[in-house]
């Protein structure tokens, strides 16, 4: 028999603290998964649901990947864990190695981390340190963007610019804030916005105010995502590498949704024709199976801190984390970004993306959708505010789809899709439909 609440007591809802979740709302009238298999979800009810997300941006290979789960198992019977500091296993060496094959040329120094948020901090720590082994130790201060999602530890929040992350936590790092690239006129753009590359030059007015001596770095996801898909501007990620390499400032690519498929590429910086100094990757990297995030920087960056490190026995870098490079993690990497290159996932994102972009579109003129954006296998649309409530019908359109089986993801004044890289156009089809109807349905 179904239960929606699969069997838990009160308490055991009570008990749990969930993470950027209506807590109180949810345990009135709880969404419980309870399996998964490709692109869909089984919840507690025994309906198929569609994984319109692939889970938060990170599942695009699909559910049960029979490699991935295997290399899995057969790494928790072998080895486990092994400490990370002072001591390797080989796995963590051949998955860096993996990973700099996706990488632009010059970028293949991999630093392993458990999360994107980690990733986030642990590319602005990196970035300071690097200044003040150049000599230049007043290079602190960091430059991020509004609307960009870089997680939610300290540094990750300073330099992120969606306020509600912001607003309850108080000081954060030095840091100040580009403008976001949407912008009137460009609302129902297919892919990159033709106009809004100049909005890079406000780095200047940036370096004007705080000078370039005081700033150690820039740091943008190619694509926004968690504000609901921003593409960047045609030539603007090219624009803000220029300007950081005529003032001495280190770019950072916040890559934890773009890299490995989403864009159908590599990576954004493929995609978007730009390469940053670091970049900070996660999600896709073990297809969401087990946490792990990675920074990958600039061989001459990594050189640097070795050039500067002091007797050998000295570590050059005191950072890191007890899960840092964890050998099931890495298990689940190798076989992930395997299946990634020999399914042609890739490939197919980019030969899909037309479809799914004509089909996201064909939902402009919907009550109250004021902008639809897509890039690869992200779609993000726009929702008017109910009077006083700009969260609300998105929400209302979420919960309206769990109901018709299909998970969307809302947040914000947005409702995004992520799409698993194996989605068939009638999958499509019946999304975007479902999607026009919730809209429709709105009060
Ligand atoms: N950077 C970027 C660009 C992200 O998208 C993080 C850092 C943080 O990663 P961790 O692993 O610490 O959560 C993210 C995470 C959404 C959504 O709906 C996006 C994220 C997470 C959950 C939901 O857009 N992004």
């Amino acid at each position: 028999m179904s239960d929606k609440r699969a069997g838990l007591t009160q308490n055991q809802l009570d008990s749990y603290w969930m993470p950027y979740t209506a807590n109180r709302q949810f345990k009135k009238d709880p969404r419980i998964i309870t399996g998964a298999k490709g692109s869909y979800y089984t919840d507690a009810e025994g309906r198929q649901v569609f994984d319109g997300l692939s889970g938060l941006w990170c599942c695009g290979l699909g559910h049960g990947v029979p490699e991935i789960s295997e290399a899995v198992a057969k790494q928790v019977q072998e080895l486990d864990y092994a400490p990370g500091f002072q001591y390797g296993h080989t796995k963590s060496f051949q998955l860096a190695e993996k990973i700099t094959e996706f990488m632009p040329d010059g970028l293949n120094r991999v630093f392993f981390v458990g999360s994107g948020s980690e990733a986030a901090d642990t590319s602005l720590k990196i970035a300071r340190a690097y200044w003040r082994k150049m000599g230049q130790p007043s290079k602190t201060k960091m430059i991020g963007r509004i609307k960009g999602y870089h997680g939610v530890n300290f540094g990750g929040i300073s330099v992120g610019g969606i306020g509600a992350n912001r607003v309850l936590y108080g000081e954060g790092i030095s840091a100040d804030h580009l403008a976001h690239t949407v912008i009137k006129g460009n609302e129902f753009t297919k892919g990159q916005p033709e106009t809004g590359a100049e909005l890079a030059d406000e780095l200047l007015e940036l370096i004007g105010l705080h000078d370039a001596s005081n700033i150690a770095a820039v740091i943008v996801e190619p694509l926004a995502g968690s504000a609901g898909v921003l593409p960047p501007p045609i030539d603007y990620l090219k624009r803000l590498r220029k300007i950081c390499d005529e003032h001495n400032i280190l770019l950072i690519f916040d890559e934890v949704i773009c890299a490995f498929g989403r864009m159908g590429s590599d990576t954004g910086a493929d995609a978007f024709g730009a390469v940053p100094d670091m970049m900070n990757i996660a999600k896709q990297l073990t297809n969401g199976v087990i946490p792990m995030g990675a920074v990958i920087a600039r061989q001459d960056i990594y050189e640097l801190f070795m050039e500067k490190g002091g007797p050998d026995y000295m570590m050059e870098l005191p950072h890191g984390y007890t899960y840092s490079g964890h050998p099931v993690a890495c298990a689940a990497g190798l076989a992930a970004l395997d299946v990634l290159k020999k399914s042609g996932a890739i490939q197919r994102v980019k030969q899909m993306s037309g479809y799914f972009e004509d089909a996201v579109h064909s939902l402009k003129g919907t009550k109250y959708i004021s902008d639809i954006r897509n890039f690869g296998f992200a779609a993000g649309f726009s929702v008017e505010a109910a009077p006083g409530e700009p969260s609300r019908r998105p929400y209302e359109v979420a919960m309206d789809m769990w109901g018709k089986g299909f998970y969307v993801r809302y947040g914000g004044d947005t409702v995004q899709l992520g799409l698993p890289f194996f989605t068939e156009t009638d999958e499509m089809d019946r999304l975007i439909d479902a999607l026009g109807d919730s809209f429709n349905a709105l009060a």
